[in-house]
Formats: structure tokens, C-alpha cells, sequence
């Protein structure tokens, strides 16, 4: 089979293929960086969200695999934002997104501040979407909070900056948040992270699976394809073409990855599948992917981007 040409493009940085980590993912340590360095197919790094001060996370057990997918209530565990910036700074086998999260706004901008100063001149990625610090409410669900803070971030951050959005069910909540996001510059969103504050059961011992929170935690895996499909598919019909997606969610075949790019995603992102089946995942999405593209006569990804079609 000849090889397809999978380059893709993100706020002007040339990415060799379509497929990144899902932040969170083998991205918190020196030696699960290295790793992903080192992945064939991975075309670039998505750091762990770093917050101002580093965090142990929240209580063990809090990551729990499902046949049908998982669920996570980590609790921003992270070796705090110099880490990850100092890596990005250094880190050249390939493009880099750095992830940043706070537990305000102050330390957001306090972040980013450093961010700006900094020699790193890559994508920034703001997590407005972590479900699992207990007391804090996802930001991108308050429409009026996201506003605010982005008119802050943009009063002094001219750098490439994307953000990382939860999930949406509900038709005008695509509008309200579209309608906030096309007023500023930012380069992508990266959509969905996991589906916030699911309980999984264990029938046979009467509890839940997760210790934080009582059990409730982020949902991924192949249980949130759909949802992902329909976040990546109703922000591209709604955001400025300008703003690249990076589709997030549910991928476990190159199909998969394949629909999302069918629905309008630039990049296309992959999380639990990585835990269940290792770092080798790429090269198979990769391969899949190709296949499906050589039977159906497609070249290149943009023969196919954005174009699904409806009954
Ligand atoms: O660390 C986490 O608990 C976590 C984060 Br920051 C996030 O953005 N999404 C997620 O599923 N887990």
C-alpha cells in the first residue's frame, strides 16, 4: 500500500500525520515524555495540564479501566507549570502542546503570564474542562466566566492558544459557547474532554470503582464516540474557519479517527485507548486509517475533512 500523505497543519505548526496523546495521557513525567518522543505516528506532545504549584492528585484508586471504556478522577496530578514549560522549550523530535489548567483565574493568568515570556514559541493549550478537582466547576460551562477570561488572557497573550472544551449535549449551548469563542484569536479547540461526573457500579460488590468524589469521575473511551463526534461536527458547522479542532474522544480504530475527520477535525487526538493497548496504538490508527483512505481513493485528509454527509 502506498503511504497516504496524513501532514497536517495546526495554527501554522506542520504536524507529520494527524494523531496526538490526549493530555493526561503518558505526558506527566520526563521518562513518559521521552516515551512519546520516541512513538512512531505520534505526531506531536501534548503535555499533562500543568497548574501553577505541582499536585499529587486526588486519592488511589482514581483511573479505572472498562470494556467499554473508562473512567478517571486523577485530580490534576502534575510536576507544576516550570516543568512542562522548560520541556516544551527544549523538546524538538516534534511539535509540542502545552497544557496548562488553573484553580482560578489569577493562577491562569499568572501561568501564562510566564508563558508569554518565555523562549517557547508552540501551541498553548487552556484546560477550561477538568472535572475531577473537587469544588471547582468546569469553566467552559459557564459561558460568562469563559468570556471574562479570555478577554483577560487576549489583553496580553499574542502567542498560538488553543482550549480544551467538556463535552455539550444541548444544541444552543453549541451556539452560546461558539458565539463567545469566534470573538477572540485563538488558534483550535481541542473537543471533548472526558464526560464529567459518571458513576460506574460495581454490581457484584455493591460500590463504586473510584475512590475521589464518591466515585464520580471523567468518562472516555469508545462509550463517548458519539458525543465526541457530535461536539467536533457541531463546533466546525459553528466556529470561525480560522479555529482548527482537534477531535477528542472514543477513538479506538482507525475508523474512528477517520469519523472525526470526517466531522471537521484538524487533529484528532487519542486518551483511553493508549492505556489499554500501549504507545503501539498510532502505528495500527495509522495503518487503519490508511486503508480505509486507499479503498475509498482519498490522497490526502483534506479529500475528506468536514465533508459528512446528511440524509
Ligand atoms: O487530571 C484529571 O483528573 C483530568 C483532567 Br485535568 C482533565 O482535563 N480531564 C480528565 O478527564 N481528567
Amino acid at each position: 500500500m502506498t503511504k497516504k500523505n496524513l501532514t497536517t497543519q495546526l495554527a501554522q505548526v506542520t504536524f507529520d500525520g494527524p494523531l496526538l496523546n490526549a493530555s493526561g495521557i503518558h505526558c506527566q513525567t520526563k521518562e513518559e515524555l521521552a516515551d512519546l518522543a520516541a512513538t512512531s505516528n505520534l505526531a506531536g506532545i501534548v503535555t499533562k495540564s500543568a497548574t501553577l504549584l505541582p499536585r499529587t492528585g486526588n486519592e488511589s484508586p482514581r483511573y479505572y479501566d472498562l470494556a467499554y471504556g473508562s473512567i478517571n478522577s486523577m485530580g490534576l496530578p502534575n510536576l507544576g507549570y516550570p516543568f512542562y514549560l522548560d520541556y516544551v522549550q527544549q523538546e524538538t523530535a516534534k511539535p509540542t502542546i502545552l497544557s496548562v489548567a488553573g484553580l482560578s483565574a489569577e493562577d491562569v493568568l499568572e501561568v501564562l503570564m510566564d508563558v508569554q515570556d518565555s523562549d517557547y514559541q508552540g501551541i498553548t493549550e487552556l484546560n477550561l474542562s477538568c472535572p475531577n478537582v473537587p469544588g471547582k466547576p468546569q469553566t467552559a460551562y459557564d459561558f460568562v466566566a469563559t468570556r471574562k477570561l479570555l478577554e483577560r488572557v487576549f489583553a496580553f497573550f499574542t502567542k498560538p492558544i488553543g482550549v480544551k472544551l467538556p463535552p455539550y449535549f444541548d444544541l444552543v449551548h453549541f451556539d452560546q459557547i461558539a458565539a463567545v469563542l469566534n470573538d477572540f484569536p485563538i488558534t483550535h479547540v481541542n473537543t471533548v474532554n472526558s464526560v464529567g461526573n459518571g458513576l460506574v457500579v460495581d454490581v457484584e460488590k455493591e460500590q463504586v470503582v473510584t475512590k475521589p468524589k464518591g466515585g464520580f469521575g471523567g468518562l472516555g473511551g469508545a462509550m463517548i464516540l458519539p458525543t465526541a463526534l457530535a461536539n467536533v461536527r457541531a463546533l466546525r458547522q459553528r466556529l470561525n474557519e480560522s479555529i482548527a479542532i482537534i477531535g477528542t474522544g472514543g477513538v479506538t480504530s482507525g475508523a474512528d479517527v477517520f469519523a472525526h475527520i470526517l466531522c471537521g477535525a484538524d487533529m484528532v487526538s487519542v486518551g483511553t485507548q493508549v492505556i489499554k493497548e500501549g504507545l503501539g496504538v498510532y502505528d495500527r490508527l495509522t495503518e487503519e486509517l490508511q486503508a480505509i483512505m486507499a479503498e475509498k481513493g482519498y490522497e490526502s485528509l483534506s479529500d475528506f475533512r468536514g465533508q459528512l454527509r446528511e440524509l
